[in-house]
């Protein structure tokens, strides 16, 4: 341990300490811009600038080590004088539009500037406008970035893809795609990690909110809305709601009011998924032995990953469709079909906390229902907060409203999909009753819950050993493949999200800058399944409804044709 003095208080923190850390431990505000504990601690904004006694220049706080006996002061006129010049330079060359920006209000380069009192900028560079593929699912203003490096470092060391890197030379040094490749020809598995790390407006996602809004203000049209599982531990944090506030059934009130017609659950063909994955996986099993892993494909980042890191893996991907796709399929075949509605006439709207799924919609062979996508358009959480802001809605004014029939009705085994392991966890619970034709305890599997990277387990189905592996993060995904692909690691099973801590954690979720709270979302979803009446998917009855009405059994001729996908398509 090492006792240090910062601001007249001592506090003694372990060796190797950050002078940064040491000051939060000692409760010492110090502002930050490119500093991300454990990813980016290399000093470069300039703005953690601390004075040590005994150096003469002022120490970035967050790349230098606390030592025993050193003296630290955090605001000297000095530290106070330095901190406003380093941001007024990196003003001078940003793009200070912020009424026109994502992350106004919610940008921390906003947020120091301010704290700072700058009020004017003594200078200012002339910024050339770079060209970026608009109609690509992520967006980079590269007159927004500050040269962080933070997308560099997620992208690489987090999720093992390297899309961003340092271009040009000298002064011209400058983040951009590596090698200066057009974004849609490279791997980014648009995970969107890169933007929920992102400290300013420099990575956004393509706003599609102005189709929704569209879609809803005609009349010849019917919308229909799937919640994804992971949005429910999310959408009211940037709206002053808590956890407990904001349920499904209040973001339903919400989305009535802005004149959606129906608002059903993706957790519904969650539980879908889970029969016909669970069915696939026990065929498998029984057909093919040997042939294994199979992989989960609901997450299309990890499945834009698999395609473009490990071809060799794709044959051992799922052939289910993701749940959203499942939902848009069943919504403009059995739900027209039971409604009377011309499928053509319907727009139907995921609300996801992913970016992949603004791709995953256009891929042309998700049109099975009608020929028409089966789902018209993929929103982020954070554009569903924008449109119930532009929509003028108070969520705080309405009462909640029931989801509508027959799509609406979920088990906890579907909303547990939203946090790492839970896919797994639903796919084991309905298996083992499929394979043993008896229900195991709904919390027999899990064991591959948690916050670990790379998690295994080994059940036994009625009689059939199944070895499963858990991974979220495409770095840790990247390392269990290779255990797998040089023989160190066998599977049968393998859940891989690519978002840290699943969905939850996903890259269209609401930003917290420099904060990690996917574990805090999961245990509100693990919280929701365990006091759910039915926590095993094919419990759910109109899951049941639907097999007898339409699909017959899971891996039927029609449920192969709406349900499952060629990945090479
Ligand atoms: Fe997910 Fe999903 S759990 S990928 O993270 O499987 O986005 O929430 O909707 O589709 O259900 C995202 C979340 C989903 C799908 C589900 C799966
Ligand atoms: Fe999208 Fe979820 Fe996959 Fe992240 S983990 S890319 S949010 S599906």
């Amino acid at each position: 341990m090492v006792t240090l003095t910062i601001d007249g208080r001592e506090v003694t923190v372990p060796e190797h300490t950050s002078i940064l850390e040491a000051c939060r431990t000692a409760g010492v505000k110090v502002p930050t811009l490119c500093y991300l504990k454990g990813l980016n601690e290399i000093g470069a904004c300039r703005v953690c600038l601390v004075e040590v006694e005994g150096i003469d220049q002022l120490v970035a706080s967050c790349n230098n080590e606390a030592l025993d006996g050193m003296v630290v002061k955090t605001t000297s006129p000095r530290v106070r004088q330095a901190r406003k010049a380093n941001v007024e330079f990196l003003l001078s060359r940003h793009d200070t539009a912020c009424t026109s920006c994502v992350r106004s209000g919610n940008c921390s380069l906003q947020t120091v500037a301010n704290d700072l009192g700058v009020t004017s900028l003594p200078y200012k560079v002339d910024l050339t406008h770079r060209e970026w593929d608009m109609d690509f699912p992520l967006i980079r203003d590269a007159d927004k970035c500050i040269h962080c490096l933070r997308c560099i470092q997620v992208c690489d060391r987090m999720q093992n893809t390297g899309v961003w890197d340092l271009i040009n030379r000298s002064s011209h040094t400058a983040v951009g795609v590596t090698g200066g490749a057009p974004i849609s020809e490279t791997d980014c598995a648009l995970c969107g990690q890169c933007i929920t790390h992102c400290p300013v407006g420099a990575l956004r996602e393509r706003d599609d909110t102005e189709r929704v809004f569209d879609a809803i203000a005609d009349p010849d049209t019917t919308v229909v809305v799937q919640i994804a599982p992971a949005v429910r531990a999310a959408w009211g944090e940037p709206l002053g709601l808590s956890h407990d506030e904001a349920t499904v059934e209040l973001l339903a009130a919400c989305l009535k009011q802005l004149g959606v017609d129906y608002v059903f659950d993706t957790s519904f063909s969650a539980d879908l998924t889970i029969m016909e994955e669970g069915s696939e996986l026990l065929r498998n099993v029984a057909e093919h032995p040997g042939e294994l892993p199979m992989f989960t494909s609901c997450c299309p980042g990890w499945v834009r990953y698999c395609k473009a890191h490990h071809p060799e893996m794709v044959d051992h991907l799922s052939t289910s469709k993701s749940p959203g796709q499942m939902f848009g399929a069943v919504t403009k075949s059995y739900f027209a079909e039971q409604a009377g509605i011309d499928p053509h006439k319907i727009f139907s709207v995921e609300i996801m906390p992913c970016l992949a799924k603004k791709s995953e919609v256009d891929i042309p062979a998700m049109s099975d229902a009608c020929g028409d996508p089966d789902v018209d358009v993929s929103l982020t959480v954070r554009e569903l907060d924008r449109m119930i802001k532009a929509g003028m809605v108070v969520p705080q004014q309405l009462e909640e409203v029931e989801l509508d029939d027959p799509l609406g009705t979920y088990t906890g085994a579907g909303v547990i999909f939203g946090a790492t392991g839970g896919v797994m966890e639903a796919a084991l619970r309905t298996a083992h009753a499929i394979a043993t034709g008896r229900e195991a305890d709904a919390d027999a599997f899990k064991d591959v819950r948690g916050q670990d990277g790379w998690k295994e387990a080994a059940f036994d189905l009625g009689g059939t050993p199944v070895r499963v592996a858990v991974a979220h993060g495409l770095g840790n995904a990247e390392k269990l493949i290779q255990a797998v692909n040089n023989g160190d690691a066998t599977y049968d099973f393998i859940e891989v999200m690519a978002c840290p801590g699943g969905c939850v954690g996903g890259g269209g979720q609401p930003i917290h800058d420099g904060e990690e709270r996917a574990e805090e979302r999961g245990e509100v979803l693990w919280e929701l399944d365990r006091e759910m009446p039915l926590r095993r998917s094919h419990e759910n009855p109109q899951i049941k409804a639907v097999y007898d009405e339409f699909f017959g059994e899971p891996l039927s001729e029609k449920a192969e044709e709406l349900l499952h996908t060629d990945h090479h398509a």
